[in-house]
């Protein structure tokens, strides 16, 4: 078919602003052929590119969550990241560095908040709660009140030569490889592209082939909404610039003025044909083969250092990347990365063979279990290419973002969205991904450190409900979002986790002290409720919700305890451990044993407050569901330890609803699954991996896109088959009736063990445990706790049926 006319591309320029809000990408021609899908079934894949335009002209506010954005395809090893759009003319690489964010290091703690916060505490406890809120938003809030945004480092665009005819075109993301890849044919030509992101070699890697010789023509050319110099020499893309300007300014006037400098190089390297560069450009004419290697780096030392040559980095990793050969670069790549995805494999039944976006637009149907598998790996494949040892950790988008004002800043929102990213970190084995994360909370027992003194006039370290590059720790946004104390809290329960899963010693003594300064904040700083002197946290709220009466101020929403009671037990258990701190055992011990409980409503639900106010709450189906924090992923509630609360819970989830924003909809799942509901579970997962809630490219929509819904949703998955609480494995807590017979291996539970297990219609066939710990295992199934066995370290235990008959070996 004809792939371009004149008349058309002039056409399609003057429609392509009105195409693209429409629900098919613009193409500039019909693709003839169908392509086969690709042989590795655990890929996403299409036959039309994301887009296959010129790029809009570099503007200061991105287009976000856009058509055609969420069709690409998103590579990333932990730092770099790329969308990859596979355009046949027009290719679009949209690029990103986990360190260019605006602003430059500052503290925005408001040093009025002091004087002002025991006023706060007298008014919440008269039950002022709008007037509390006014004093709040008058003198206690950050300066300035939004933290600073990740921004976009821009895009590699290359222009092919206008073709005649297109087939059998085909993109795909390989989540066995980590790799995307474009192919098509033209004029008898088999063209190929594939693009992957070393974490080993830190670049970006495109390599461009044809099965003949002489082939291979394009420009190239970077483009970028930031400050920044373009130029092309020797072969060499490059751009330098400053970041953006972050708004507002601190207590003390300093304006928040971008301070970072970086970046960002593509070489490219032509076999056969000829290069040259021009008008900041580098063009390629029938090259036989091209690798373009993208490094890309900013002067980010740490949250108060903005020193390091950015020029000097790109420099290394360049030289050494563009020694090595792309098989050697690839070679290397798909090693380091298996070593973290095969840990795991999961099959829940099978699989359509349609391209991914039209089996997500399908997917409410329920014909296609595979799809969830598909997800649920895609979860991990996203978890290890935006989370890498000395990256930043995940965002809020991961590391994918094209705009330099994307929703929320796409910060660290740590009232829910952080945390979440890393749910499926432990237990879909992943453990390493967390290394990011535990390097921030120490960020932030520092920066944070200064709040609670300055603020607080308090010991330890607090963080509030949002943190950035800067690691910023004080209120923000507003009242009813910022004025929480427990964010940083709940970060540190993620760390204790993944000592609870490796056992590792010395690990914890790297976080202990983060327990230690996060517990210490709240004994400096909980008050007693008046009438019946538990104590308490205030100011606080329950994120985001408000109460009845005009606003989310509070004493002691519910899961400030629950999040309190786990840390008070944590920072307890890991002084034991470790034979330290023996006094301040006792202390925390006391301490939770004043906490408010957790209490039982008049419609029978879980109390969100310390007043039975749920029913007359003005959002009753909000999409936070803190206050069950405690059954997950939290430790104080539990089917079978507190049946009675978890029936609250049970009853709090029928009154809030199935269907919330993404990851709203994900901790529902999660929830679902751990009172052992797998047909509700199931049922919201159809609705978290519909056109409503999954984009083409299977990025989760909050709406807009937000990463942290793909990571619930694969957590979830792993909740429904295997749990464990106390000590006790549960094999299939929630297996739905919609994967009647699947496997999985290689999931982690805490206290040390490993599990293999497969199942038909229904009932355990056979289950492997391996003991990384040497813990006494207790297995159950339904509700009979079927073994209780010694391991030693490093042993397998298989059993079979479900009886769970031990098989010897
Ligand atoms: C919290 C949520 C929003 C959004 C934002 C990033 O504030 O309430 O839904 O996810 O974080």
């Amino acid at each position: 078919m004809r792939y371009i006319t004149a008349a058309w591309l002039v056409t399609s320029a003057i429609l392509g602003v009105l195409v693209l809000s429409a629900q098919q990408p613009p193409q500039l021609a019909q693709l003839t052929g169908e392509a086969r899908p690709p042989a590795s079934p655990l890929s996403l894949w299409y036959r039309a590119p994301a887009s296959d335009r010129p790029m809009d002209p570099p503007r200061a506010t991105g287009q976000g969550a856009n058509q055609e954005w969420v069709r690409a395809l998103p590579v990333g090893n932990g730092r770099l990241g790329a969308m990859v759009f596979g355009g046949v003319v027009h290719e679009r690489l949209q690029l990103n560095e986990d360190t260019l964010w605006a602003g430059r290091p500052y503290d925005p703690v408001n040093p009025d908040g002091r004087e002002a916060l025991p006023e706060v505490r007298r008014l919440l406890a008269a039950g002022q709660y709008r007037e509390a809120a006014t004093l709040v938003s008058e003198k206690v809030m950050a300066k300035p009140l939004a933290q600073m945004p990740y921004q976009t480092l821009g895009d590699l665009a290359l222009t092919f030569p206008q073709v005649a005819s297109v087939e059998n075109y085909r993109r795909h993301l390989d989540l066995v490889t980590a790799t995307a890849r474009v192919s098509y044919m033209s004029s008898g030509v088999a063209f190929e592209r594939e693009v992957f992101a070393s974490w080993p070699d830190q670049v970006i890697v495109v390599r461009l082939t044809a099965n003949r010789p002489g082939q291979i023509s394009f420009e190239g050319r970077l483009q970028t909404p930031q400050r920044a110099s373009i130029e092309a020499t020797d072969g060499d893309l490059v751009m330098r610039g400053v970041n953006g300007d972050g708004r507002g300014s601190t207590a003390d006037g300093r304006p928040m003025t971008g301070a970072l400098r970086f970046e960002a190089r593509v070489r490219v390297v032509a076999t056969g044909g000829t290069r040259t560069s021009s008008g900041g450009a580098v063009a390629v004419r029938g090259a036989d083969a091209v690798t373009l290697i993208i490094a890309a780096a900013t002067s980010y030392r740490n949250y108060g250092d903005v020193s390091a040559d950015p020029a000097a980095r790109v420099a290394s990793a360049l030289t050494s990347a563009s020694r090595k050969t792309v098989d050697a670069l690839r070679a290397t790549h798909v090693r380091d990365y298996q070593r973290l995805f095969n840990r795991v494999s999961l099959h829940v039944g099978p699989s359509a063979t349609a391209p991914t976006d039209e089996r997500v637009r399908g997917f409410a149907a329920g014909r296609d279990p595979g799809l969830s598998a598909l997800y649920f790996q895609y979860g991990r494949y996203l978890l290890i290419a935006s989370s890498r040892t000395g990256s930043q950790p995940a965002n809020l988008q991961g590391i994918w973002n094209d705009s330099m004002s994307p929703p929320w800043g796409s910060k660290y929102t740590i009232n829910i969205n952080t945390q979440m990213n890393y749910w499926p970190a432990l237990s879909t084995n992943l453990a390493e991904t967390m290394d990011p994360l535990t390097a921030m909370v120490s960020d932030l027992t520092v920066t944070g450190a200064r709040t609670a003194r300055t603020m607080y006039g308090a010991g330890g370290w607090v963080a509030h409900h949002n943190t950035d590059l800067w690691r910023a720790t004080a209120p923000i946004d507003g009242p009813q979002w910022g004025m929480w104390p427990t964010g940083g809290a709940w970060l540190t329960l993620a760390l204790w986790d993944r000592y609870e899963y490796s056992g590792d010693r010395t690990y914890l003594r790297t976080i202990y002290p983060m327990l230690k300064g996060a517990a210490r904040f709240f004994l400096d700083t909980l008050v007693e409720d008046p009438s019946r002197r538990w104590l308490v946290t205030s100011p606080s709220l329950s994120p985001e919700n408000l109460h009845p009466f005009g606003a989310s101020l509070v004493m002691g929403p519910t899961m400030d305890q629950q999040i309190l009671r786990d840390l008070f037990d944590s920072a307890t258990q890991a002084a034991r451990v470790l034979g330290v701190d023996r006094d301040l055992q006792e202390t925390w011990t006391a301490t939770r044993a004043r906490l408010a409980p957790n209490k039982t409503g008049s419609a029978g639900q879980l109390q969100e407050w310390l007043e039975d106010w749920d029913m007359q709450a003005p959002e009753r189906d909000h999409r936070h569901v803190s206050h069950l924090f405690g059954l997950f992923p939290g430790h104080d509630i539990d089917v079978r330890r507190t049946p009675h609360l978890a029936a609250a819970v049970r009853r709090s989830l029928e009154i809030r609803g199935d269907q919330a924003t993404g990851w709203a909809t994900a901790w529902r799942i999660n929830l679902w699954a751990r009172l052992g509901e797998g047909d509700r579970a199931y049922q919201i997962l159809a609705f978290l991996l519909s056109p409503e809630r999954t984009y083409p490219n299977m990025f989760d929509a909050h709406p807009p896109f937000q990463i942290d819904g793909n990571f619930g949703g694969t957590s979830g998955m792993a909740e429904m088959l295997v749990q464990a609480d106390a000590g006790e494995i549960r094999l299939l807590p929630a297996l739905p009736s919609a994967w009647p017979t699947g496997s999985v291996t290689g999931l982690r539970v805490r206290g040390g063990f490993e599990i293999d297990l497969s199942w038909t219609s229904g009932k355990v066939e056979r289950v492997t445990v391996r003991s990384l710990l040497g813990e006494p295992l207790r297995l159950r199934r339904g509700d009979a706790e079927r073994i209780v066995a010694r391991t030693t370290r490093g042993s397998e235990l298989v059993f079979i049926g479900e009886e769970l008959r031990p098989v010897s070996r």
